[in-house]
């Protein structure tokens, strides 16, 4: 269809494309009302959750191999140097339980749950997860490549809403659950979000629980960068993606790759931001939504913001949430903080 069709004509094909999209497969209205709504307001954005679907989790974990991507590695040997004494120091005498903020596919929760079950022989793990999807497979894994781990997976969704949906299960005496939010995942909501989100949290734990939060540290502006911006231009793909994935579940028509990939620190919000730059002028169709979407050269998608916390800014975080800020480990680098949180 050229560009010089009649208005009329053009919204006939559009109307048309839009009734394929929904009977030829399900739109997920959730994703529908991000996309409409990002991509109406000025500046356009899109949430950074719409990174992960299948294609986009693959290259998330394969981002985590990158070696400009030092987050993932350096938690790791964090936790590996100094799992037992997290462990130690969140059980306080007790044996513990522990839950997970987000499905934990990833090698470095077993880690810690290696170290718990060296202290106490069996642990039971509970990740948490807004899609029954994403604790399927990875965490069932878990039982089996660490022996002594009871995966007891738990649908919930602890970034909206009151709090009311937040509640972990009852434990018996002398147990005490310990909540992990690690990778840095908190780095994706703005810190009024993230105090809220902690708050929550919080509601949901009884004295003597304990809650372990992951943050990226603030340093040298080009180690950041290449961190969002790798060689390979494997975080350019993941950034893409989220365009690749609008074409396939709204029936957009987005050319990912007149689109450059940008990463740019935010001093003043001490955030590291992703964008993608339209290179050209341009109007993309978004069928599923019956909508037309004008892009100005040069015009951004701002994608994802990525916080980076100064040194006592998590343990404050952590107070204000109503935690004490029980320790805090670092790399010797001061790359990367785990900071343990109690519910006194
Ligand atoms: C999964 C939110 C921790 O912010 O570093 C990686 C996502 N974005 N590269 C991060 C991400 C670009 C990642 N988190």
């Amino acid at each position: 269809m050229s560009a010089a069709a009649s208005p009329a004509a053009s919204s006939a094909v559009t109307a048309q494309h839009s009734l394929i999209g929904r009977v030829g497969s399900q739109v997920d209205q959730h994703v529908a009302a991000a996309v409409r709504e990002g991509l109406v307001r000025r500046p356009k954005r899109l949430p950074a959750w719409l990174f992960y679907d299948a294609e986009g989790s693959r290259l998330f974990d394969e981002i985590t191999k990158l070696p400009e991507y030092y987050l993932t590695r350096t938690e790791r040997a964090i936790f590996a140097e100094h799992g037992a004494e997290i462990m130690a120091r969140a059980a306080g005498g007790a044996r513990l339980r522990i839950a997970e903020l987000g499905a934990g596919s990833a090698e470095k929760t077993r880690v810690l749950l290696r170290a718990a079950v060296e202290r106490q022989q069996r642990v039971v793990y509970e990740p948490i997860d807004v899609s029954a999807s994403a604790l399927d497979g990875a965490c069932q894994l878990i039982e089996c490549e660490v022996p002594g781990v009871t995966v007891a997976p738990r649908v919930m969704d602890y970034t909206h809403g009151d709090g009311e949906q937040f509640r972990l299960g009852s434990v018996s005496d002398g147990e005490r659950h310990l909540v992990l939010y690690i990778g840095s995942s908190i780095g994706n909501f703005e810190p009024s979000e993230a105090l809220r989100l902690l708050r929550r949290v919080r509601a949901g734990l009884q004295a003597g629980d304990s809650f372990l939060l992951g943050v990226d540290l603030v340093k040298n502006e080009n180690a950041l960068l290449d961190a969002y911006d790798d060689a390979a231009g494997v975080t350019a793909a993941f950034n893409r993606n989220i365009l690749v994935r609008v074409n396939s579940e709204l029936d957009a028509n987005f050319n990912p790759f007149t689109f450059a990939h940008c990463a740019m620190w935010n001093r003043a919000e001490s955030r590291i931001e992703m964008h993608l730059v339209s290179r050209v002028a341009q109007q993309v169709k978004i069928a599923a939504l019956d909508l037309t979407v004008d892009f100005a050269c040069g015009e951004t998608i701002h994608t994802e913001n990525s916080y980076k916390y100064g040194p006592g800014e998590a343990e404050a975080l952590l107070e204000e949430a109503g935690f004490a800020s029980d320790a805090t480990w670092t790399d010797a680098r001061q790359g990367f903080a785990v900071c343990l949180g109690r519910a006194a």
